[in-house]
């Protein structure tokens, strides 16, 4: 088994029930036991500021789907919440899961760059992955928490539904 997290981001569209369904779907993975979840997030939309604020959230799950095989399965949930790929870059999404880490691997390939490039610089990333992981060490051997340490907030805030 290897631990996975991955995030989860939507602006579109009900957002947290998005975010809900995804996490629900992601208890049903196949080859895979369901490890925890971060608290829902709301945040500042990173790249365009003309669209919706995000929700965000980390996941945890331990697998034996290999990282291809667990990509397939993000990208099928992300079609059956409704995704639609736009050609916008850094537009708003209805539902993006990301495999933010493998292990403690580290993969490059046309399909899949594992940890996610961008984790080191998201707050949106790193703050709900140290809620639910405050001891992990990346595979480049940087501590989690010197990175959020470094990181700011960014008007970051735990999503409250009422
Ligand atoms: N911004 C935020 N706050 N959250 C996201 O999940 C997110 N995802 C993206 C881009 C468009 C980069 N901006 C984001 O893909």
């Amino acid at each position: 088994m290897t631990i996975c997290y991955i995030g989860i981001g939507s602006n579109l569209g009900d957002p947290a029930k998005k975010a809900q369904l995804a996490i629900k779907a992601l208890q049903q993975l196949p080859q895979s036991q369901w490890v925890a979840v971060s608290a829902l997030y709301c945040s500042k939309p990173m790249g365009p500021s003309d669209q919706p604020d995000y929700i965000n959230a980390v996941a945890a799950i331990e697998t034996t789907l290999t990282p291809l095989a667990l990509l397939d399965q993000l990208q099928r949930i992300e079609q059956e919440k409704g995704r639609v790929r736009k050609a916008e870059r850094w537009g708003p999404r209805t539902l993006d899961l990301d495999l933010i880490l493998f292990g403690d691997q580290t993969i490059v390939n046309e399909r899949l760059t594992v940890p996610h490039y961008g984790m080191k610089q998201r707050e949106f990333v790193l703050y709900p992955l140290f809620e639910i992981a405050p001891q992990l060490t990346l595979p480049d051997g940087q501590s989690l928490a010197n990175l959020v340490n470094n990181c700011p907030l960014n008007d970051l805030q735990v999503y409250c539904d009422n």
